[in-house]
């Protein structure tokens, strides 16, 4: 028995010299993966910190140049090439109200437009503090639905955190600049056409859903499904890649508001009037009026106002 015990510790020995040998023979099999490598270019793409068992993600498709993506927040910008369009609206154009004339014609310079408006979970990356509204159970603090109750400033003191953390130079678009991506070339009164019916499929209005709530409200005849803000993104967007530049929220620009800034507008990148007392938002919310989902619909608001109603969208003159 003696000598059988020895020979069996013999050979258990043995296989576990076998079994580690293979192990370590095994690990040097592995191939070595490649460094993942970040492009210098305009289309940034996360660093991946690579473990050895994920594959090499392929680089960012598409031609440099066309988007933008933000390392601090992940807010991604479609390049908006420049050109010339048609601002305001015509005489005749349905629910229009003076501010809309005259119509004129405007050249931007190309630069990136922030694809959807800010979100809670981007704005709160900087005010962890901030909450967006909540009515009645309904609320408007999920991740990724627009941010609300920012006033103004409150975006410019989101913009300056930003830059400084990016070492970009975000800004608020111009109103100009809002218009001409809103259009993304279209003539017609909405960038789908004139058909107020139509806006469930491009953005969040007021709607059949929203009358189950608020009964009394004058409703377009359609359903986009949400009473209060949607997530960004779950609409179709319009030529140029942007979406909910119809509905969800009011996007502030940089804007002062100027009742009859059209009339002196310089036809090449206008900043709006030089001062004022209210600011512009543009883009409609989830509440508007049939009528106000127009590409040329105008609102002023007091810089320091903060509403249900209002958000923004970030501007981005150049990734370099
Ligand atoms: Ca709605
Ligand atoms: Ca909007």
């Amino acid at each position: 028995m003696g000598k059988m015990k020895w020979f069996l510790s013999v050979v258990l020995l043995g296989l576990v010299v076998m079994i580690a040998l293979f192990l370590v023979s095994r690990k040097d099999d592995q191939p070595v993966l490649p460094l993942q490598s970040v492009p210098a270019a305009e289309n940034y793409v996360e660093p991946v910190t690579g473990k050895d068992d994920q594959p090499d993600l392929p680089l960012q498709s598409g031609p440099a140049s066309e988007n933008y993506v933000d390392l601090v927040t992940g807010m991604d910008f479609v390049w908006i090439d420049g050109g010339c369009f048609e601002m305001g609206s015509p005489d005749d154009e349905q629910s229009r109200k003076p501010d809309e004339g005259p119509v004129h014609q405007v050249c931007v310079d190309g630069f990136y437009m922030g694809k959807y408006e800010v979100t809670n979970r981007q704005y709160q990356l900087f005010n962890g503090k901030h909450v967006s509204r909540n009515i009645e159970g309904y609320s408007f603090n999920g991740e990724e639905q627009p941010v609300t109750d920012v006033s103004w400033d409150d975006a410019m003191a989101y913009i300056e955190w930003l830059n400084r953390e990016s070492g970009k130079t975000f800004r608020l678009p111009t109103e100009a600049e809002w218009e001409y991506a809103a259009r993304a070339g279209s003539k017609t009164s909405r960038f789908w056409g004139d058909s107020p019916d139509d806006a469930c499929m491009y953005g969040n209005i007021a709607d059949i859903t929203a009358n189950t709530f608020w009964s009394d409200w004058t409703i377009h005849n359609c359903d986009d499904g949400y009473i209060v803000t949607a997530p960004v993104g779950q609409f179709k967007p319009n030529a140029f890649g942007l979406y909910d530049m119809v509905g969800n929220v009011w996007e502030w620009t940089g804007d002062w508001y100027g009742k009859d800034y059209y009339e002196n507008s310089p036809m090449k990148n206008p900043q709006g009037p030089l001062t004022g007392d209210t600011r512009v938002v543009r883009g409609t919310p989830w509440d508007d009026n049939p009528g106000d989902e127009r590409s040329a619909k105008r609102l002023e608001l007091e810089p320091n106002y903060r509403g249900q109603y209002n958000g923004f969208r970030l501007v981005l003159p150049s990734a370099k």
